[in-house]
């Protein structure tokens, strides 16, 4: 062996650069094999690799130039030792460069080299690599942390067969995992093919997985530690036997129901739905608490948060079980979208996560009520990736460069994505859609792809040309639609004119029409749907939905044989994540009432609520407090009315159509936010609804009342959130403060329980005090749970109070012996929770709000780069503020912008806010 030691920590003096989609260029080297071989421990952990490699054949290398060096990533590596082809190799035959790179110049064709690194897991705060979380060990490699763990080509087209084996300390270690199957176990050292030779010291045992799937290194995984499982089987419909293990500490297996039940339905509906059939003899779920994002989809070893994974009635809400549901499915059916076939460069990011997202979507529609998913999912598409297509950090689906890839795991990446690939849908049909991914898997199984070769093989199966509809990966921003209309009773014609137009974004200044599927129907009067024919079609008018598609600036789509004046219903069930102006609120009123579509009967109530909203803004700007005397609006006042006499029919969709839009979202439409007239307005409306609809909501929380056993199915989970939204209303009236806190004592599940507290916590009361000092007693061994009890008081508003008391005992929060800025759910819980959650005093008119997320996230940057990263978007919409607001985000950032050393991801953030 080498005599050499060399650190390859990366040069923090650099300045990040850009990496764009345009340089892509195949791999130089191929791996055909990699034999991994740790030896675990938490200050020096030894890892060696054996690489069968090989040049490239398709990679260009201009005739004459000499051979391509070997280029490995790695970041943060001790090397020990580097062979080629069994020779040491001395220190001038390699280079370690200044991003952590090793060089080699010269290498054969085709070779073996073998390399051992030392890395040090327990001082890894990254959470990106190999570390420790509670004395086990973990990995997360997604997008580029495999380098972290050795040298390698850390990047996704460079597909290898993988075994793994691993060494550990027995008594501290029992448990030992990888991906695919196992293969062998025990005390006693062995010689396997493709292994290196190692000591074993006393005490220690092996195990060892082989992974007959190649895969990309990011999917790598290795848990380590005293876990215990929870075990489930799964036949498959070809007859595989599959033994499933969900992995947790000691104590958390009783929350683990859930989980597996959700992993088992999501098999059978891959199964059932789409054809796929899992391929390895065993899938495993590992959870931990220090994880940097919700899950990992490891082939045959999926990582996730235990945020995703642990619930019990009594620790988890409804709406804690419905994510473990909805994440579970995710990181499954990646098994086939994303690991099977997987993504060329980090640009194709979407390919595995929007398609990922939509049939994680559609799962959950199947599981539960599709009308209300798909107005959740719109609304959390609304709440986040809106804004990012309005902000500084707006991209397409596909981006064009990023300086640090783990800034792109965006909403527009996931949610927009999955839209995209719902429109593909909705434009080919259900049966053509399924067809296309037939042979999107049958051409290209086992190789890392993008996303041409998914619109390729969707236009192929169709026989639909999507060429323009690509456009959706390419531009970025949020279109606007406009709609006007008109009819004429002597010919029977309806003419409905749609606009389009896209606001430029950074980068993209001008922006091309796009193709915008628009389901849609037209009501009569009494609401019944009218006839559809439009002109020139040789057809009988059918009533019901149908689908135009916009493609142009402006289009007039004329209707025949309409018999009564018609109100459209447009956008059924969101066919398109566009914006819709231009519905006068009438029509919107009506919709509301009457239209057969689910989505657009909510959409339409939402839309006149925040018109009311909007014009009670501009009042409150113009009058002040006086503009909140008046009584609600009597439009929105007797459609909640009627929601809540209809509630019984459905009372999930009740509960949604009886939450007001929330603030952020109403900030959303104005040219400029005026965040505390928002929140005066919101907090009067809501007071005066409460006042005028007192009796009816009474009625509804008692007569929802529910003494049986909990139960998590659709129609108790619609239930309890009824009871809660008419709670949140009660609890502004008289008397509304004791029935919260009576709920609070007896509720006997999370959901209520929770539901309670948000509604105590905005309050001034002694109430409020001893209800967070006893939920706090209970729970503060409970990790997820103490976080929701941070997350609660960081959204807390409390009427009267005056901002910089709200905003210390906030902070206060911060140096609460309970937080850890280490555990990313707990700085999400406090840090993420106030930014997102508690808008009026995030945007307090003095900056302290601002002040305390730039404090948090220079603290952080040095620890988590990635996390801290993601805490500064809120701070990046400094353009939609008035001043001083907008100069005191700005000077938030720029603080941020000084610090020394600043990791990549939140210099991109910061520098690309302010530019
Ligand atoms: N693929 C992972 C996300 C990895 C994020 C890396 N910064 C989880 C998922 O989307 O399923
Ligand atoms: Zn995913």
């Amino acid at each position: 062996m080498a005599d050499i030691q060399r650190d390859n920590s990366p040069d923090t003096t650099a300045v990040p650069h850009a990496v764009h989609r345009g340089d892509y260029q195949p791999p130089t080297f191929l791996v055909d094999a990699v034999a991994l071989h740790f030896e675990l421990d938490p200050a020096a952990t030894l890892v060696r690799s054996r690489l069968v490699m090989r040049r490239n054949p398709l990679a260009r290398e201009s005739a004459g130039e000499r051979a391509a060096p070997l280029r490995l990533d790695g970041e943060s590596l001790t090397l020990r030792s580097l062979r080629l082809d069994g020779e040491a190799l001395t220190a001038d035959l390699y280079r370690l460069e200044p991003d952590g790179a090793l060089v080699i110049p010269e290498v054969p064709d085709h070779f073996v080299l073998e390399v051992e690194v030392e890395i040090a897991p327990a001082a890894n705060t990254e959470l990106s690599g190999l570390y420790t979380s509670g004395g086990n060990y973990y990995t997360q490699c997604e997008a580029e942390g495999f380098r972290r763990i050795t040298f390698f080509p850390d990047r996704p087209d460079v597909m290898a067969r993988f075994t793994t084996t691993i060494v550990a300390d027995r008594a501290s270690c029992p448990i030992l995992l990888s991906n695919g199957n196992p293969t062998e176990a025990g005390d006693l050292p062995g010689e396997l093919p493709g292994e290196l030779p190692g000591e074993l010291a006393a005490g220690r045992h092996r195990a060892v997985w082989v992974d007959p799937h190649p895969k990309p290194c990011y999917l790598f995984a290795l848990v380590a530690g005293d876990l215990v499982a929870v075990r489930g089987r799964f036949t498959t419909r070809s007859g595989r036997e599959v033994a499933l293990a969900i992995w947790v500490r000691r104590g958390d297996e009783d929350r683990c129901g859930h989980a597996m039940r959700s992993l088992k339905e999501s098999m059978r509906w891959d199964e059932e739905v789409f054809g796929l059939e899992y391929d390895l003899d065993v899938f495993n779920i590992a959870a931990l608490s220090d994880f940097n994002m919700g899950a990992m989809e490891n082939k045959g070893l999926n990582v996730f948060n235990t945020k995703y994974v642990l619930a019990r009635p009594d620790t988890a809400t409804d709406a804690d079980y419905q994510g473990i549901e909805t994440v579970i499915a995710h990181e499954y059916f990646h098994n086939w979208t994303g690991n099977r076939v997987t993504c060329r460069d980090w640009f194709q990011l979407s390919l595995k996560e929007g398609l990922t997202v939509f049939r994680d979507q559609e799962f959950s529609a199947d599981m539960g009520s599709r009308a209300v998913k798909r107005l959740r999912d719109v609304r959390g598409l609304r709440a986040a990736q809106f804004p990012e297509d309005a902000g500084p950090m707006a991209h397409p689906v596909r981006p064009d460069s990023y300086i640090e890839i783990d800034n792109f795991y965006t909403p527009t990446v996931y949610q927009k994505g999955a839209e995209v690939v719902r429109m593909m849908h909705t434009l080919i049909g259900a049966p053509a859609f399924r067809k296309g991914m037939d042979l999107y898997f049958e051409r290209h199984d086992n190789q890392a792809v993008t996303i041409e070769d998914f619109a390729q093989a969707m236009q192929d199966a169709s026989g639909i040309d999507l060429s323009h509809f690509k456009l959706w990966y390419a531009q970025a921003g949020t279109p606007e639609v406009t709609v006007s209309d008109s009819y004429d009773p002597s010919t029977r014609r309806y003419v409905l004119t749609l606009r389009q137009s896209t606001p430029p974004t950074p980068g993209q200044p001008v922006k091309r029409p796009m193709p915008i599927p628009v389901a849609m129907g037209l009501l009569d009067g009494e609401g019944r749907e009218l006839p559809l024919r439009l002109a020139g079609e040789n057809t009988t008018p059918a009533p019901g939905t149908r689908v135009l598609v916009l493609e142009e600036a402006e289009q007039r789509f004329e209707f025949e044989a309409v018999d009564a004046p018609p109100v459209p219903s447009l956008l059924r069930g969101y066919s398109a994540p566009v914006k819709l102006l231009g519905m006068p609120p009438e029509r919107l009123r009506f919709l509301a009432a009457h239209d057969t579509d689910p989505f657009v009967r909510w959409e339409s109530g939402q839309q006149y609520a925040t018109g009311v909203m909007l014009d009670l803004v501009a009042r409150h700007q113009r009058d002040g407090e006086a503009a909140l005397a008046a009584p609600p609006d009597a439009g929105l006042a007797e459609a909640m009315a009627a929601t809540l006499a209809g509630a019984a029919a459905d009372p999930a969709f009740a509960a949604e159509a009886l939450l007001l839009p929330g603030e952020n979202f109403v900030a959303d439409q104005m040219p400029v936010a005026d965040p505390a007239a928002i929140h005066a307005v919101r907090e009067a409306l809501r007071a005066g609804l409460a006042a005028r609809l007192a009796a009816p909501l009474r009625d509804a929380y008692d007569g929802l009342a529910d003494d049986g056993p909990y139960r998590i199915d659709g129609a108790s989970i619609g239930r309890r959130a009824l009871r809660n939204a008419c709670l949140g209303y009660l609890a502004l009236g008289p008397g509304g403060v004791a029935l919260a806190r009576a709920q609070f004592d007896g509720g006997r599940n999370m959901t209520d329980v929770l539901a309670a507290l948000a509604v105590l916590a905005d309050t001034d009361s002694p109430e409020r005090t001893e209800a967070l000092a006893a939920f706090h007693a209970r729970w503060r061994d409970d990790p997820l749970v103490l976080d929701k009890w941070f997350a609660i008081q960081a959204m807390a508003r409390r009427p009267g109070r005056a901002a910089p008391d709200d905003l210390a005992d906030i902070r206060a929060l911060y140096t609460h012996p309970d937080f850890d800025i280490r555990n990313p759910n707990r700085v999400r819980s406090l840090a993420g929770s106030f930014a997102a959650g508690n808008p009026d005093r995030f945007h307090d008119a003095g900056g302290a709000g601002y002040r305390f997320l730039a404090d948090v996230v220079i603290a952080l940057d040095p620890l988590n780069g990635q996390t801290a990263a993601r805490m500064v978007t809120p701070l990046g919409a400094w353009r939609r503020q008035a001043e001083p607001r907008a100069a005191l985000m700005r000077e938030a950032l720029a603080r941020i912008l000084a610090v020394p050393g600043l990791s990549r991801g939140t210099y991109e953030k910061v520098s690309k806010a302010l530019a």
